[in-house]
């Protein structure tokens, strides 16, 4: 039984992300998949929109995920990889490099990412679209102001 091990927020679940677990669950029998806590999430410098429960529930429903486990550190991977038993260690590219020290444990690869789209990119069109619907608005409402003051005048 080849077992293949990675590690993410998965937060806002999007093709890029699918498409990475689809290509891991390939390389083996089983994929175990250490899901970033919410805590550690803030270590990382990211706020998740889904809880961990919710991408944790997410993730597992996912026909290429056997098991999903919590990421509390950048420490447990060593451990991760013993208890799993993993034989392979696989990442997207943008990690290229980060977890070679696990070479002495499994084969460690990475990935090519999904291109034009993130989590972070997802956040940012939202964002601005509920600004350029609320600018919308403002102005609409600028123009039943200027109408009611002018008809106050007349
Ligand atoms: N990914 C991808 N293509 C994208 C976006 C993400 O292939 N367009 C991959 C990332 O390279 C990563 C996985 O999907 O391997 C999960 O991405 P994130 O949820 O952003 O995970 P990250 O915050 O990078 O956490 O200890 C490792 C960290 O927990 C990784």
């Amino acid at each position: 039984m080849k077992t293949v091990i990675t590690y993410g927020t998965f937060d806002l679940f999007h093709v890029g992300h699918i498409r990475l677990l689809k290509r891991l669950s390939e390389l083996g029998d089983r994929l175990v998949v250490g899901l970033s806590s919410d805590e550690f999430n803030e270590l990382k410098g990211k706020k998740s929109f889904f809880s961990y429960d919710e991408r944790a529930e997410i993730v597992a429903a996912c026909k290429y995920v056997d098991e999903v486990f919590p990421e509390h550190n950048w420490e447990q991977k060593l451990n991760d990889v013993k208890k799993y038993n993993a034989d392979i260690f696989a990442m997207g590219d943008d990690w290229v490099g980060k977890f070679d020290f696990l070479e002495d444990l499994c084969e460690v690869a990475y990935l090519p990412r999904t291109e034009d789209v993130s989590t972070t990119k997802i956040k940012s069109t939202l964002s601005s679209l509920k600004k350029s619907e609320l600018d919308k608005i403002e102005s609409s409402l600028h123009d039943v102001i200027s109408i009611v003051k002018t008809m106050s005048r007349s």
